[in-house]
């Protein structure tokens, strides 16, 4: 190179960054990587860990002072200490103690509660009161006013999901607080449920079909409903590993809402399931039972309560020891809604090269 191109390069690359501009050929991240690269990484919160923190938390902190809401976060070490689990995914442990209330808001990012642990909570939904169980899902669709009220006198935990790392990403989250700091109940609880019953849990694989802007008007789905589906599907399939159930849109067979997919794994004890991935991040809940999963040839051993996350592309496989049931979170709906959706079963099982570490 000529000494004069030389010097026209170096003047050349200084006008163009001082527009604004970078030229693609002179950026070393990669950014069409051939595979997803997911910034978060696989990572487990265990139940024993944040079980005594939520309730030192009801203990020091009044809703009141500790903002809107009594959460801790599921926070991922990939994120460079964002509060999301996945970078798509909130995950999130919410706790209320005897006789407390969150007050009333809306927000366009869509969440949905797994409950934990308790009962005599229930979390109002434009005005619907849905009661809250051990094992009941319960959605707050987007811009959906809501608000939760614990009537006994125990503390309830549950876990909280949401699509807001996602929203905040197409720059789409609007928030407002309700003029009152609980809803009014409208008519009896759990109004959605009496007009749409167990309609809304399918048998696995088949809400991946449809595609529904609109999220589901079933709010709440039972524990007792999604078991008895669990069994009819595992005598289906005596030989199989595990069997799976979606809860869905009752009216179109959606997912629940058109950001997130919800589902139940059960897992047979002392099984295996076949080593797969797919795109998009996925947050898990353990319900009942306990066994290891192997993400990414890392070995995570989890028991009821336990959250753990399968970042996008990771290969994963589920062992039980005994019969487990875990709940599974999933951003797939919108890499569907896309057309992008990707996923692989893999040949081989992983071979474990290390085990987790619960913090
Ligand atoms: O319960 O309304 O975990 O607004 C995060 C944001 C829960 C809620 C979270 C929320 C809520
Ligand atoms: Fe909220």
């Amino acid at each position: 190179m000529t000494v004069e191109i030389e010097q026209a390069l170096e003047v050349f690359y200084r006008d163009v960054d001082a527009v604004g501009l970078t030229p693609l050929w002179t950026i070393t991240e990669q950014l069409l990587t051939p595979v997803p690269k997911p910034k978060s990484i696989p990572w487990l919160w265990s139940a024993n860990t944040y079980r005594p923190l939520a309730e030192r938390a009801i203990e020091l902190v009044p809703i009141e002072r500790g903002g809107e809401r009594r959460v801790l976060s599921l926070r991922n070490p990939g994120l460079g200490g964002r509060p999301y689990a996945a970078g798509t995914l909130w995950g999130a442990v919410q706790c209320l103690g005897p006789r407390e209330t969150a007050p009333a808001h809306r927000h366009t990012p869509g969440a949905i509660r797994f409950v934990l642990e308790g009962e005599g909570v229930f979390t109002t939904v434009n005005g619907d009161a849905c009661d809250m169980y051990s094992g009941d899902l319960v959605l707050t669709p987007g811009w959906a006013w809501h608000d939760h009220s614990n009537t006994a006198d125990a503390s309830m935990l549950w876990f909280d999901g949401l699509d807001l790392p996602m929203i905040e990403a197409l720059d789409g989250v609007f928030f407002e607080p309700h003029p009152d700091n609980n809803q009014r109940v409208e008519g009896p609880h759990n109004r959605s449920a009496a007009q749409y019953g167990t309609t809304g849990i399918y048998a696995g694989g088949r809400a991946a079909e449809t595609l529904d802007p609109a999220p589901s008007p079933l709010l709440v789905y039972r524990w007792a409903d999604t078991e008895a589906e669990l069994e009819r599907r595992a005598a289906a399939s005596p030989e199989a590993p595990s069997v799976s159930v979606e809860y869905v849109n009752p009216r179109s067979g959606a997912s629940v809402l058109p950001t997130l997919a919800c589902g139940m794994l059960r897992l047979v004890g002392g099984r295996a399931t076949p080593p797969r991935r797919q795109s998009g991040n996925q947050v898990l809940v353990v319900h009942h039972g306990t066994g290891y999963s192997v993400i990414d040839g890392q070995r995570f051993d989890w028991g009821p309560g336990d959250m753990f996350v399968v970042p996008s592309w990771s290969a994963v496989e589920h062992h039980a020891a005994e019969t487990a049931d875990v709940f599974v979170l999933s951003d797939s709906p919108v890499l569907r809604a896309l057309g992008i959706f990707r996923e692989q079963e893999l040949a081989e099982p992983q071979s474990v090269t290390s085990t987790f570490t619960p913090q």
